[in-house]
C-alpha cells in the first residue's frame, strides 16, 4: 500500500493501535526536548515516575524561555534543570546557546525520527523530515521514561508546492498565506505534509519556518521530505551521517490536497490579534510602526538575519521605531559576528538581544500603550506581548526590516534591489554550550553521539558529577508537584467563567516576565489563571470551591503549557465544557484529571452562563452524559472527549496518579 511520509514514520514507530484516522495510537519516541518554562514540571514529573535514567534515544533539556533574572526564581530553576539533566542523563543546552527549536534543528534533529517536545513549536523539526510533535511536560516525561506517546491517528493533509519564491518573499509568507486560507483551526487533527516541485526551492531553514507555524494551524505536526537539500544542510552542520532519503510513496492518499504556487505569493502580514488574520502587506502599507522585533524560533536563522544585515548596511533605523534583533541561536550570532554582519545590525541602531525567546514570550520589550509592533514571531494573541492594548502584527524579517527603516508598514519590494539569501557551505560548529550526559550507565555516550550526529567531543564543558552523585539544587521556587484526586461519581459546582471561541493558553494562563518565573510553583502561578480575561477568576474559584469552565470552539489553542491545566486542577476545576478543544490542551486536561467535555449540540453553549449551578453524574463516562443546570431546571447532553485509556486516567485523578496506582507499572518499551 502506498503511504504518505507521515504514515511511514508512524508505521515505523507504532507500538499500539491501528493506523486508522481517529484511532488512539501509541508511538515510540526517539528524541525528546524540554525547555525551561515547561521543563521544571517535566523533570519533577519524571522524578515522580521513579525511573532511574532517561531511556529514549536522545533527550535534550534547554534553557531559552525564562532568561530574565529579576529575582532568584529563574536562576534557581536553571540550576535545578542542569542538575536533573546531569542526574538522569540528558543533554543540557546552557542559557545563551539558543532557542530549543533552532538549536535542535541545527545540532540534533534527524530525518525519519520521532521527536516529542514540551513546547508547541516542536514541529519545527519537520523541516528535516522528522515527525516532531508538541505535548505537555508529563507526556514528554513519560517518553523520556521510555513510554509510548499516545495520540489520535491524524489525517495527513497534502500541501503541494509549485513554482518558486519571488525576491523579497520568504517562507513566512508561505505559512501566513496558508493560515489565511485554513485559519487557526484548519490543521486540527492533521499532519501537514509538503510535497511537489516547489519543495526543492526551499532551504531547510525556510522549511522549518513553515513547519514551526504549522502549530498555528492547530496541526499535530508538519513534515517535509528529506532530500538532497536536507543532506546539504546536515553536511554543512557536520552531520551528514544522519541523513537518509525520505519521501511519500507515489500514489499515496492524502485526506485532502491543497495547492500553493510559490511564484504567486507576495509579502503577507497577520494583523492583530490572531495569526490567521492575514492579508497582503500592501493592504496595510503606510500604517505607523512603533516597534520592530526580529527573532523567535520561527524566523531567526542565519540565512534570514544575513539578509537583514545586507538590507540595513549603511542605513539607520527610523527615529520613531525601536528595533531589536534576537538571533535564534549562538551559532547564528557567532556567524553574523564572524562575517561582519553583526556590525551592520549594530550600526543601523538595532538592539541586539540574547539568543533566546525573549519578547516572543513577553520577557521584556513590551510595546508602548496602544503601540504598533511588527514581529517576525508566530503568535499575536492579545496581551502576549505584555502590553494589553498593543497591536501586534506578524511578518517576515524582510517586511520587518523594511518597516523599521521607513517607520511604517512597508512592502519590502519597494526597497528595490533584493538581498541575496546565503547558501551556507559550512556552519560554525561549536557545541561547548551543550553539556552531554555523563551517566556512564546511560546509553554509552559514543552511541548517543553517533546516533544524533552530535559533535560533543569538540570543546566539551567539564561537569563533575552524574547519576546518584548529583546533588540536585532545589531553590525555594521549586515547590512539590500537586497530584489530582480520583473522579467522584457526582460533580457539582458553578460555572466559574464562560469564554468564547479560540481561547488560547495565553488567555488561560499568561506567560510574561511576571508569571513565567512561577512555573515550578503551582500554588503561586494558580493566582494568574485567566488573569488577562477576568482578574477575579482565581479568587472566585477558591471562594466557590472549584467548579466548571465553559468555552467555545478550539479551546486551549496555542502553547503546550500544561500549567493551563495543572493550575486549574489546583483551583478545583474538574471539568471543562466546550464546543471543541485543541489537541495538546485536551491531552493536558486528561493528564491532570480534568474532564474535557463537548456539547452534544453546540447551540447548548448559549444556555449556560457564569454562576449557573451544575450537577454532572459521571455514570462511567457514558457517551451521552447529562448535565443538570439546577438553577434553570435544564438538562444538557455532553460528550466526553476521552478514549478508553483517557477515561481510566481521568478516573484515577490524572496520569501521574494512575501511574502511581497502576499495579502493572510502566509499559517500558
Ligand atoms: C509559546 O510560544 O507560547 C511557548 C512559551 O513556547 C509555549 C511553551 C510554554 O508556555 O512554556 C509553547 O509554545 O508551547
Ligand atoms: Fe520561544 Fe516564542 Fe518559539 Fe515559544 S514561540 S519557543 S516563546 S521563540
Amino acid at each position: 500500500m502506498s503511504l504518505t511520509l507521515a504514515e511511514k514514520i508512524i508505521q515505523a514507530h507504532l507500538i499500539s493501535g491501528k493506523m486508522q484516522i481517529g484511532e488512539k495510537i501509541g508511538l515510540r519516541i526517539d528524541q525528546t526536548l524540554i525547555q525551561d518554562a515547561t521543563g521544571t514540571m517535566a523533570w519533577l514529573q519524571f522524578e515522580a515516575l521513579g525511573v532511574s535514567r532517561v531511556k529514549n534515544e536522545l533527550a535534550v533539556s534547554y534553557i531559552d524561555h525564562n532568561t530574565l533574572q529579576c529575582g532568584f526564581e529563574n536562576a534557581d530553576d536553571h540550576q535545578f534543570l542542569q542538575d536533573m539533566a546531569a542526574k538522569y542523563g540528558a543533554y543540557f543546552s546552557r542559557l545563551g546557546n539558543g532557542i530549543c527549536h533552532q538549536v535542535h534543528l541545527e545540532r540534533f534533529g534527524q530525518p525519519g525520527k520521532t521527536l516529542l517536545g514540551s513546547d508547541s513549536h516542536t514541529p519545527t523539526g519537520g523541516g528535516l523530515g522528522m515527525l516532531a510533535m508538541g505535548a505537555g511536560g508529563l507526556d514528554v516525561a513519560l517518553a523520556m521514561a521510555g513510554e509510548p506517546f499516545y495520540l489520535n491517528m491524524p489525517k495527513v493533509m497534502g500541501v503541494k508546492l509549485t513554482g518558486s519564491l519571488s525576491p523579497w518573499v520568504t517562507a513566512m509568507d508561505v505559512i501566513l498565506a496558508l493560515l489565511g486560507r485554513l485559519t487557526v483551526k484548519g490543521g486540527v487533527d492533521c499532519v501537514m505534509e509538503y510535497f511537489g516541485e516547489g519543495v526543492k526551492k526551499l532551504s531547510v531553514p525556510h522549511r522549518a519556518t513553515i513547519t514551526n507555524m504549522g502549530a498555528e494551524l492547530g496541526a499535530t505536526g508538519s513534515v517535509f521530505p528529506s532530500d538532497e537539500i536536507t543532506q546539504e544542510f546536515l553536511q554543512a552542520q557536520g552531520r551528514s551521517d544522519v541523513w537518509r532519503e525520505l519521501s511519500a510513496d507515489e500514489g499515496c492518499n492524502y485526506s485532502q490536497v491543497i495547492e500553493l504556487n510559490l511564484s504567486e505569493l507576495e509579502p503577507m502580514i497577520a494583523r492583530p490579534h490572531s495569526p490567521d488574520n492575514v492579508c497582503p502587506v500592501k493592504n496595510v502599507a503606510g500604517t505607523k510602526v512603533d516597534q520592530v522585533l526580529i527573532g523567535s524560533c520561527t524566523n531567526s536563522s542565519y540565512e534570514l538575519l544575513s539578509a537583514v544585515a545586507q538590507i540595513v548596511k549603511g542605513r539607520t533605523v527610523h527615529p520613531l521605531v525601536s528595533l531589536s534583533i534576537a538571533p535564534g541561536s549562538r551559532q547564528v550570532l557567532n556567524m553574523l559576528a564572524q562575517n561582519n554582519e553583526l556590525d551592520h545590525l549594530i550600526s543601523t541602531g538595532a538592539r541586539i538581544l540574547e539568543s533566546a525567546c525573549g519578547p516572543c514570550i513577553g520577557m521584556g520589550q513590551s510595546p508602548s500603550s496602544a503601540g504598533n509592533s511588527l514581529r517576525t514571531f508566530n503568535r499575536n494573541f492579545p496581551g502576549r506581548s505584555g502590553t494589553k492594548d498593543a497591536n501586534v502584527y506578524l511578518v517576515s524579517p524582510l517586511v520587518a526590516i523594511a518597516s523599521a527603516l521607513t517607520g511604517m508598514i512597508t512592502d519590502p519590494r519597494d526597497l528595490g534591489q533584493p538581498p541575496v539569501l546565503p547558501k551556507v557551505e559550512r556552519f560554525l560548529i561549536n557545541d561547548n554550550m551543550v553539556i552531554p550526559p555523563q551517566h556512564e550507565k546511560c546509553h554509552s555516550r559514543s552511541d548517543v553521539e553517533r546516533e544524533s550526529g552530535f559533535n560533543s567531543l569538540q570543546n566539551r564543558s567539564p561537569i563533575t558529577a552524574f547519576g546518584d552523585d548529583v546533588q540536585v539544587r532545589r531553590g525555594p521556587n521549586i515547590q512539590p508537584l500537586p497530584l489530582g484526586q480520583p473522579l467522584p461519581e457526582k460533580l457539582t459546582g458553578k460555572v466559574l467563567i464562560k469564554v468564547g471561541d479560540n481561547i488560547s493558553t495565553d488567555h488561560i494562563l499568561p506567560a510574561g516576565a511576571e508569571v513565567l518565573p512561577l512555573r515550578s510553583n503551582i500554588p503561586a502561578i494558580s493566582r494568574y489563571v485567566f488573569a488577562q480575561v477576568d482578574k477575579e477568576f482565581s479568587k472566585r474559584a477558591q471562594k466557590w470551591g472549584g467548579g466548571f469552565i465553559v468555552g467555545g470552539v478550539n479551546y486551549g489553542q496555542g502553547s503546550s503549557r500544561e500549567h493551563a491545566a495543572l493550575a486549574p486542577m489546583y483551583l478545583g476545576i474538574r471539568a471543562v465544557i466546550t464546543k471543541s478543544f485543541a489537541r495538546i490542551h485536551q491531552a493536558n486536561l486528561v493528564n491532570f484529571g480534568i474532564l474535557p467535555l463537548c456539547f452534544a449540540d453546540p447551540q447548548d453553549y448559549d444556555k449556560l452562563s457564569q454562576g449557573d449551578d451544575l450537577e454532572l453524574t459521571w455514570d462511567n463516562g457514558a457517551s451521552g452524559l447529562k448535565l443538570l443546570v439546577k438553577n434553570k431546571q435544564l438538562e444538557i447532553k455532553l460528550t466526553p472527549q476521552l478514549s478508553a485509556r483517557d477515561k481510566e486516567l481521568v478516573e484515577a485523578g490524572g496520569t501521574l496518579a494512575w501511574v502511581k496506582g497502576a499495579a502493572a507499572g510502566l509499559i517500558i518499551i
